[in-house]
């Protein structure tokens, strides 16, 4: 069965072609151009009333019909109950998974957001804006390398949902006036999902822009 992803080339779009990719699951992308306001449509509403990509249609959602989902925290969850991956079973473990799935969805994604609109997008140059996203974009980046001094992925000893959720905001760290090397300990983890295959292919949904 395949799995229709609704998407665009951006980090919360990238979280779930990087799940997909590493599943090996079937699926068509559906490109949305946000920049066109097709995330308005519809049709798309349907699937996604807070008019954001990504989504996902499952053909063979729990209830063995179409199931339609999104946020891109609530999709990683449910792709890996689904398939029992990347998301430790037992308690602990899956608990420190989603503080860190809930710490990406809540901090490392809305404020990197903001930092990426005011130093890049805004149309005025507003100063106050930028030095309060970039400060807070530099401190999340710190709290993320003491994390990952500490353990390999950020929950625990094996990779999981919540760096795929991490991964591809970081992926535009220039962006954010972020040097890497700055943080040697996300350094180190950067460039270890950075060479993964699925991520490879994954951040590749649809070609980057
Ligand atoms: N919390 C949402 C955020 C999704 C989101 O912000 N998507 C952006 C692109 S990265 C979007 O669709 N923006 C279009 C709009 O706001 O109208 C998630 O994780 O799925």
């Amino acid at each position: 069965m395949t799995i229709d992803l609704y998407t665009w080339g951006t980090p919360n779009g990238r979280k779930v072609s990087i799940m997909l990719e590493e599943l090996g699951l079937a699926y068509d992308v559906h490109l949305i151009d946000i920049t066109k306001d097709e995330q308005f449509a519809p049709e798309f509403l349907k699937i996604s009333p807070n008019n954001k990509i990504p989504a996902i249609v499952d053909p063979d959602g729990p209830d063995g019909r179409p199931f339609p989902l999104f946020e891109t925290g609530a999709i990683l969850i449910y792709l890996a109950e689904k398939t029992g991956r990347f998301m430790p079973t037992d308690a602990a473990g899956r608990y420190r998974c989603l503080e860190w799935l809930m710490w990406q969805m809540g901090n490392f994604g809305p404020m990197l957001g903001q930092a990426h609109h005011f130093r890049r997008f805004a149309k005025e140059n507003v100063p106050y804006a930028i030095e309060r996203y970039t400060n807070e974009t530099k401190r999340l980046y710190r709290v993320l390398d003491g994390r990952l001094g500490k353990v390999a992925y950020m929950a625990g000893e094996d990779y999981s949902i919540a760096d795929m959720a991490t991964f591809p905001w970081a992926a535009r760290h220039e962006w954010q006036g972020i040097d890497l090397t700055d943080y040697p300990n996300v350094k180190r983890w950067y460039d270890t999902i950075a060479a993964r295959p699925a991520v490879k292919a994954g951040m590749d949904v649809p070609k980057r822009n």
